[in-house]
């Protein structure tokens, strides 16, 4: 979710990039971000996808990876076992009450409908397809609504223990339980509405901070390290590697985080790690109340829409 650069829309006679107010304007919050060629890059996975499995319909089949060769119950089995140790206890509440209420496990499908309402009635969060990788822009703006908009392909056969890009099993595994935890889901929804109307630098730092805990954050727990980023509950290759002595650790820290460079196609070489979850919660809202706006904005949950006061 680096992608920035070519995604502003900005109203030519407004200072402000235009965002969504209402939970219908994420209809427009729709712009893709295509990082390989298809023409250029036969092989490469995002090919693949786009080719045929991104145009199937949302038949989420969790960890689908024995497409060609692999076994899926094999993966799930795998991680599994590995979880209890390396993953934060939100984590490990929310995948058993996945695997009670929709059918996470080894022989499961879970189909979008029905993971999108056990989060509503969780954390209010719902899930909303999408065909490919967002701009950071329009997927952390639809996080203000908490909505999560959940690509629909599967990762390549070949490559199983790490997908470079968002994927189902992604979204499946390593998103969906932590959304179900209501703390977490309150830290995301602030980190979108940080988000609206921010200039393209300040997306770029927000999207970096998303990066470094959302997707691969690490948080302590009863004094030892534990996972909490999707990137990482969703590969077995680079949970394992996040928790061994191997990557760097740096103390989360908004400001420092918010400007590490950051690569999207192998194992980070760097984590931050927060001191508990509430901690990471209270920093992120310090610096997202530092961000300049000229205006300020207030979700209203019954309506789905926000308020937008001091209006320039
Ligand atoms: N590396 C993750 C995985 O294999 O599931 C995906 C990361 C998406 C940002
Ligand atoms: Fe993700």
């Amino acid at each position: 979710l680096k992608r920035v650069a070519d995604d502003v829309r900005t109203i030519p006679e407004e200072k402000v990039p235009w965002f969504p107010r209402k939970i219908r304007d994420l209809d427009k919050c729709n712009l893709l971000i295509t990082k390989y060629d298809p023409d250029m890059d036969q092989d490469h996975p995002v090919s693949v996808y786009l080719s045929n499995i991104a145009r199937l319909p949302f038949i989420c089949v969790l960890m689908t990876l024995l497409l060609l060769s692999f076994n899926r119950r094999e993966v799930y089995r795998t991680l599994r076992t590995i979880y209890p140790d390396l993953a934060c206890r939100q984590f490990l509440g929310g995948l058993q009450q996945l695997e009670r209420e929709c059918g996470y496990g080894e022989d499961g499908i879970p189909q979008l409908r029905e993971v999108s309402a056990f989060l509503r009635e969780k954390t209010g969060f719902q899930l909303r397809p999408v065909a490919g990788l967002l701009s950071a822009r329009d997927f952390l703006a639809s996080l203000a609504f908490r909505v999560f908009q959940c690509t629909q392909y599967i990762r390549h056969a070949s490559a199983p223990m790490h997908s470079p890009e968002p994927d189902c099993c992604h979204e499946l595994l390593g998103h969906i339980p932590m959304l179900a935890d209501k703390e977490f889901a309150q830290f995301s929804q602030e980190i979108g509405l940080a988000s609206l109307g921010a200039s393209d630098e300040d997306i770029e730092r927000l999207s970096t901070l998303y990066w470094f805990t959302v997707e691969f954050g690490l948080c302590k727990q009863n004094g030892t390290v534990k996972a909490y980023g999707a990137g990482l509950l969703s590969s077995y290759g680079e949970l394992i590697y996040a928790l061994s002595n191997e990557p760097e650790y740096k103390p989360f820290n908004p400001e420092e985080t918010a400007i590490q460079p950051y690569q999207d196609q192998t194992f980070q070489p760097v984590y931050f790690v927060s001191e508990s979850f509430e901690d990471a919660k209270i920093k992120m809202r310090r610096y997202s109340s530092s961000i300049q706006r000229p205006f300020s904005v207030r979700y209203d949950p019954f309506t789905c829409s926000l308020e937008v006061l001091d209006q320039p």
